[in-house]
């Protein structure tokens, strides 16, 4: 029996009336922070998990301590209200489930799986003050507090992360996926840790010798690390810090407004979150975030009634009302392929279970079909009124309006559901779109649009960006297959991965009459059930199809498999049982006397019922963008949560001007991309040529066997590795792909501002330099070495023309105006050159030699320029000692002592922590 909290429905209407989606990121979170309280949260557990009512009451435990530590650690200004549970279709029906309104599994904040990485994380790939994407919990976290233990009290973890998803702060301990380093140099030479604060007291320590550390080339050796004391009596921060220490109680804020002494920033440590955030306090950013912004959400008296309601609700199919255009505009070959694609979608790739109804509008709308349950035989009726005339004006609020008569299925007080909208024209009839957002809003619906040409309305944005929902563009160029890709990536919206079909090519063909096209495409181990290829032409002759698998058989117009629609002009290849892993050929040929465009999707789902194949995921930071503005594209590619290194990945853009653009991302940890090696491959989007619509489509493949699947990591996050742990040597090693490929369509953005859009200015100076280091210190020569990825021209696109590296010895001088230090010149550097940037993403290294030895600490910050004099904002600034350290002894006897007391203690850490890893996976 579930102990279900107070629950209430009505707070919901209430909260979505006022919700917008303020927070720019790709995440597409309802969360909203109203009168001091969260609202909307979704809390989703993963399809695989085994039915388990004990673990729903252990979530409510758990976020109900959560809640009133929040409360506290934000100085009474916000806790968790209003938290949806949402149970897996598997799980057996209770009454007390409530019907599942616009919480799905892949839009929740918060996500629990039966995953073997205990340690909580948050998949964020987005900038400072941010929201990230979800939160990651395990189940057996959950269930086991000794497990959960390592972590800290949940309170501390569970408000560490929140901070992650919340208001986009980053970690402030060193190693593991945070790239920081464990130690930086202070004033006059000294050493210290990375931390916050430092009223953190701690020794510095030998990891296996305990001894006191050992300096090479002036920095401590590598097994040195910072042994915090958990005893300290004064009240601490940062949270974003080791939040397992119990001392620590606040985020982090500068010298004015922090809670306690202990509590004050530390803008010196080389952390994340200083690299990323501007050496800025937590609070600092908090201070800026939509939650608090301008004195939002004041200060309540205090923190008595904190407890969540929460309410439980099983998922089920999507609810989705498709509301299509069919103004005259429409009329010719636009009806034909909209009445394809539709037939396809219909037909192929929504799933059993959902709910999926028809509206058609022009001047007027009409309801085609109500929302029927998708079966065999309802898929067949649906497909019987697909529009095929057109006819009158564009009236695109009348559409909506009927759209969600449709998804409320009679029950006006029925919330959620999605609109997918597909129109080619200017709104020139009332209702407008503009008098419908507050209703869908106010009805927590998502509206996903695909605008149908350039003549499509520039107003249709709105709708998925007051919704969440995601807008796509068809170009109708002669190339573009973007059309059946837009409603392929609406088809797997809140659907799990392991049903999904996952598309692996995708394209418009052009082929001569009388003549034959050929192309392959790849099956790898991770797809092969359910490979399907569709083919959409326009002429009356029908095209002809021969599929030949990797073994040489065939499949052909004779076969059993071979589906052939001449009414939709649709041609369907179903490939038997499981795809045979290799190369699949196909040729097409075109029988009639002029050229054909035909438009091919192959798809496969998951070889393995219940595994994860290889995915990828693409998507505009933004729906519209003014320059200079930064619109950052993400793809992630994983298998499940373990991200695959090293992919190829190409972005191509197609732009107003007909041109179009390739990106070639990368998972670097430079410009854009904030995290190295954790799937996700970020780049910025600087290439505007006109007021218009932006498309993006992504293909992905292996190169070579250099891609991996890397175990040791999780998507959105990096390495697991748990830094406060020595490293056994044991983590599970990186696996080839193998020979892959895949296609995902991004979707559109819309560049909003004739003269900003318009390319012709240089609006975008080289992004921020955040990941520059100091590899090597060389006390007797005065040589400090610099590291650090090159920016672009425009943020990370093209050739920036000269760099600025600046350096003082005092940190606070630098801090707050570099401008104020020294600029260095040429004559300095025995290794790189100021005045010849590399390309975007490669690794630059200077050598400068200084001026003086002894108590005194160098700063140095980078400052990128482009050729039309932009500046860069200064990098993260690093310091290095130049005091004498005396080096390690060179005694015979005593490295020998060394080596065999570390033998020794290695032996008992490894088989220590080869114990604690058998249970617990984590970071
Ligand atoms: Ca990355
Ligand atoms: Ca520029």
């Amino acid at each position: 029996m579930i102990r279900l909290g107070t629950t209430s429905s009505v707070y919901i209407g209430v909260i979505l009336a006022c919700m917008m989606y303020a927070v720019n990121s790709v995440s597409h979170t309802r969360v909203k922070l109203i009168n001091n309280e969260y609202h909307n949260i979704v809390i989703a557990i993963e399809e695989t998990v085994p039915e388990d009512l004990d673990l729903l009451d252990r979530i409510q435990e758990v976020f109900t301590g959560a809640s009133a530590f929040l409360c506290e650690i934000t100085r009474y200004r916000a806790y968790f209200k209003s938290i949806s549970i949402l149970v897996p279709r598997s799980w057996t029906d209770n009454a007390e489930y409530e019907t599942q309104e616009f919480e799905t599994y892949g839009t929740s904040d918060i996500r629990i799986d039966g995953g073997i990485h205990h340690g909580p994380y948050v998949m964020k790939p987005t900038p400072c003050g941010e929201v990230g994407d979800y939160m990651h919990l395990t189940t057996k976290y959950l269930k086991d507090p000794i497990i959960a233990a390592i972590y800290g009290s949940y309170e501390h973890a569970i408000v560490h992360e929140w901070g992650h998803l919340r208001y986009g702060v980053y970690d402030e301990y060193p190693g593991g996926n945070t790239g920081a380093p464990y130690f930086y140099s202070t004033g006059n030479g000294g050493i210290e840790a990375t931390r916050c604060s430092t009223a953190v007291t701690g020794v510095m320590k030998n990891r296996f010798t305990r001894a006191d550390c050992a300096y090479i080339n002036n920095y401590p050796e590598d097994d040195c690390y910072f042994y915090d004391s958990n005893v300290s009596t004064a009240f601490s921060g940062s949270l974003m810090y080791r939040q397992y220490l119990p001392q620590i109680i606040h985020f982090c804020d500068n010298k004015t407004f922090a809670d306690t002494a202990g509590s004050i920033h530390n803008v010196e440590s080389p952390s994340k979150q200083n690299k990323l955030c501007d050496e800025k306090s937590v609070w600092e950013i908090m201070r800026e975030h939509v939650d608090f912004a301008d004195g939002a959400n004041p200060p309540r008296a205090g923190c008595d009634v904190t407890v969540p309601e929460f309410r439980f609700v099983k998922q089920r199919g999507s609810r989705i009302a498709m509301v299509l255009d069919v103004s005259g505009s429409m009329a010719g070959e636009r009806i034909i392929k909209l009445g394809q694609v539709v037939n396809i979608y219909i037909t192929d790739w929504v799933s059993n279970g959902d709910e999926l109804g028809m509206v058609e509008f022009s001047d007027s709308a009409t309801t085609l079909s109500q929302l029927v349950t998708i079966d065999a035989s309802t898929r067949a009726q649906l497909s019987a009124l697909i529009p095929t005339t057109t006819d009158g004006s564009t009236s695109i609020g009348a559409g909506l309006l009927k759209g969600i008569e449709v998804l409320q299925d009679g029950d006006i007080s029925r919330l959620g559901g999605c609109l997918l909208v597909v129109s080619d024209g200017e709104e020139n009839t009332s209702p407008y779109i503009s008098e419908v957002i507050p209703t869908l809003i106010a009805k927590g619906i998502c509206v996903d649009v695909i605008a149908f040409s350039e003549q499509a309305s520039l107003n249709l944005e709105l709708l998925p960006t007051s919704t969440g929902g995601r807008a796509f563009f068809y170009s109708e160029s002669a190339t573009s297959n973007a059309l059946n890709e837009a409603f392929a990536a609406i088809a797997t919206r809140g659907q799990s991965v392991l049903q999904q079909s996952i598309p692996l090519y995708s394209n418009t063909i052009a082929i001569d009459g009388g003549t034959t096209f050929v192309f392959s495409f790849v099956i790898d181990a991770s797809i092969g059930i359910n490979t399907e290829l569709v083919f959409n032409y326009l002429q009356l002759t029908d095209i002809d199809v021969t599929l030949q698998a990797p073994n040489g058989s065939t499949v052909d117009n004779n076969s059993p498999f071979y589906d052939l629609d001449s009414t939709f002009k649709v041609l369907r290849i179903k490939v038997p049982g499981i795809a045979e892993v290799g190369t699949w050929n196909v040729s097409i040929k075109n029988p009639s006397m002029s050229t054909e465009h035909v438009g091919v999707t192959v798809q496969s789902k998951s070889s393995v019922p219940g595994e994860y194949p290889i995915t990828v995921t693409s998507e505009w930071s933004t729906n519209t963008v003014t320059p200079p503005e930064k619109l950052i594209l993400y793809v992630t590619v994983s298998k499940g949560i373990t991200p695959v290194l090293n992919a190829h990945v190409v972005a191509t853009v197609e732009r107003p001007s007909g041109d179009s653009v390739q990106l070639i991302m990368a998972d670097s940890g430079g410009g854009a991309d904030i995290t190295k090696d954790d799937g996700v491959y970020s780049s910025y989007f600087t290439a505007f040529a006109g007021v218009e619509r932006y498309s993006v489509k992504v293909e992905v493949t292996n190169t070579g066997d250099d891609t991996v699947i890397s175990p040791s990591r999780v998507v959105g996050f990096g390495s697991i590795t748990n830094p406060d742990l020595p490293s056994t040597g044991q983590q599970p090693e990186d696996e080839s792909t193998g020979t892959f490929q895949r296609i995902a369509n991004g979707g559109s953005v819309t560049c909003d501002g004739s003269s900003a859009c318009s390319g012709l200015n240089d609006l975008y100076p080289p992004a921020k330099i955040v990941d520059l280091q100091v590899t090597k210190i060389s006390y007797d020569d005065r040589n400090i070495t610099l590291q650090f990825t090159a920016p672009g021209d425009d943020l990370d696109f093209g050739n920036a023309t000269s760099y600025e590296i600046w350096m003082d010895t005092d940190f606070s001088a630098m801090f707050s105006n570099y401008e104020n230090t020294t600029n260095t010149t040429q004559d300095l550097f025995v290794e790189g050159v100021l005045s010849s940037p590399k390309s975007p993403g490669q690794t630059e290294v200077f050598n400068i030699v200084v001026p003086t030895q002894g108590d005194i600490t160098y700063v140095f910050c980078v400052v990128a320029i482009d050729d039309g004099g932009n500046k860069s904002p200064r990098s993260n600034i690093v310091s290095a000692s130049m005091k004498y350290f005396p080096q390690r002894s060179s005694n015979l006897l005593f490295i020998l002592a060394t080596i065999a007391s570390v033998l020794v203690v290695v032996i008992v850490v490894t088989v220590a922590i080869y114990v604690i890893r058998r249970c617990v996976q984590g970071g």
